[in-house]
C-alpha cells in the first residue's frame, strides 16, 4: 500500500512538474515581451494612380530579453504586405524579399528606411494619399501582434525624397 502511493505520489510530481515548467515558461515570455516592442515614426509616400505599390517604414525596437521576428503584416489597404530588404549590388539597388521574417534583436532597434530594410504594400485597394493614415497590423513571432498606422508624409520635401520614390517606384515596376 505504502508503495502504490509512494509511486502514485511521484506520478504526480513528475506530471506537475512536466505540466507546470513550459506554462511557467510561456507565461513568463509572454509577460516579458508584451509592451516591450516599440515602434517609432511609422510613415509612408503618397502613391501615384496608377501605381499598385506603397512603402512602409518605422523603426522597431525590442526592449525584450528576447529575440523576435517581424514574421508579417497586414492592412486592409493592400492585398499583401511584404518585408524586402535593399541591397546595393554592382551600383544597382536591388530588392531582396525577407522570406523569413525581420529578425529584431534583444535589446535592439531595427529600422525600416528608405534603401534599407522596407515594406512593400502590394495590390494597394487604391493609391495612398496625403495625411491618410494606413492601419498595419504587425504579427511577430515572440511578442504580441501589435496595430500601427502609416502616416503618409508629403512628398514636397527635399529632392531627395522624390528620387528615392522614383527609384522605387521603377525598381518594383515588375
Ligand atoms: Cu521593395
Amino acid at each position: 500500500m505504502n508503495r502504490v502511493n509512494l509511486f502514485a505520489a511521484s506520478v504526480v510530481l513528475a506530471c506537475t512538474a512536466l505540466v507546470s515548467a513550459p506554462t511557467v515558461a510561456q507565461d513568463h515570455a509572454h509577460d516579458t515581451a508584451h509592451n516591450k516592442v516599440s515602434i517609432e515614426h511609422p510613415w509612408s509616400r503618397p502613391t501615384p494612380p496608377g501605381t499598385p505599390m506603397g512603402v512602409g517604414y518605422m523603426a522597431i525596437t525590442n526592449s525584450s530579453d528576447r529575440d523576435i521576428t517581424l514574421i508579417s503584416v497586414t492592412t486592409p489597404r493592400a492585398g499583401k504586405v511584404t518585408i524586402h530588404e535593399s541591397l546595393m549590388t554592382d551600383g544597382i539597388m536591388r530588392m531582396k524579399p525577407l522570406t523569413a521574417g525581420l529578425p529584431i534583436p534583444a535589446g535592439e532597434t531595427v529600422e525600416l528606411k528608405p534603401h534599407g530594410y522596407h515594406m512593400m504594400l502590394e495590390k494597394l485597394t487604391a493609391p495612398l494619399e496625403e495625411g491618410e493614415r494606413v492601419p498595419l497590423t504587425l504579427d511577430f513571432d515572440g511578442a504580441d501582434d501589435l496595430d500601427v498606422e502609416l502616416n503618409v508624409e508629403p512628398l514636397d520635401g527635399t529632392a531627395g525624397h522624390s528620387a528615392n520614390h522614383e527609384e522605387e517606384a521603377e525598381s518594383h515596376s515588375h
